[in-house]
């Protein structure tokens, strides 16, 4: 990677001071075919001033060969274990500078767990994004909103972090949802568990390459969904 490249991985990210720095993080990388973006992400990751993070990559069988990359990634940065606290894209619209400040933000403020959010005050959605993908989005998260009373901006955001006490109380392994909905399952039993959950603006950008595998199939999952979560609650 360029010099030049890994300057502007690290431009805007935010020093922790001890112990935050050296808290225990596992960032939890889902990729479908980031063969692109998988080496840049997890540069910028372990390029961080933070000295004790792992990252789990959760590939698909990715026919672009992601999962080879990411062998040859975990030899050459070494083995990491497997524990989930911690959940981001690997498209790159979540820039991985803003870890040490959803971490900070958890630490300092009890909070079970915080969204990288794209919908509260001083957050900002990729200027690339047409009217399109924008009315989708916020279509999408009011009504999950509104129908599950959920008291968050961002309901659909993919980058979280998460303690693992919390992914325990809601019962982690036991979420039904297959596609991008999981998300949603995740924040409602968060609520209705009681737990503390806080938003951070973030600048969500465009995805450095690649192409996006949302889908028509992924939408109606998504409508349906919370439908099927307020009948099991009952
Ligand atoms: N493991 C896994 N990751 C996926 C799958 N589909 C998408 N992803 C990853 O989830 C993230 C978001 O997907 P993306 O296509 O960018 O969706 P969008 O951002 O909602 O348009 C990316 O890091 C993808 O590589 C899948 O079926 N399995
Ligand atoms: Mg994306």
């Amino acid at each position: 990677m360029a010099v030049q490249e890994r300057q502007s991985l690290a431009e805007g990210t935010v020093d922790l001071p001890e112990p935050w720095r050296s808290a225990a993080v596992t960032v939890v990388l889902p990729t479908y075919n980031e063969a692109a973006n998988l080496p840049v992400i997890v540069a910028g990751l372990l390029a961080l001033p933070l000295t004790n993070v792992r990252i789990l990559v959760a590939d698909d069988n990715s026919p672009d060969g992601t999962g080879g990359i990411a062998d040859e990634l975990a030899e050459r940065y070494g083995a990491d274990k497997m524990t989930i606290v911690h959940q981001m894209d690997s498209d790159l619209s979540h820039a991985p500078k803003y870890l040490p400040q959803m971490l900070g933000t958890l630490l300092a403020s009890d909070a079970d767990v915080v969204i990288g959010s794209r919908y509260v005050a001083g957050a900002s959605l990729a200027t690339e994004w047409s009217w399109r993908r924008r009315a989708l989005s916020a279509f999408a998260n009011t009504y999950v909103r509104v129908l599950l009373r959920l008291g968050i901006r961002d309901v659909t955001a993919g980058f979280k972090i998460w303690r693992s006490a919390a992914l325990e109380t809601i019962d982690v392994a036991s979420i039904r949802s297959n596609g991008y909905s999981f998300q949603v399952e995740m924040n409602y039993r968060s609520v209705r568990h009681g737990l503390k959950i806080v938003e951070l603006p973030i600048h969500f950008a465009e995805r450095r390459d690649g192409e996006s595998k949302m889908n028509l199939r992924v939408q109606l999952e998504s409508a349906l969904m919370p439908f099927q979560l307020r009948r099991r609650a009952r």
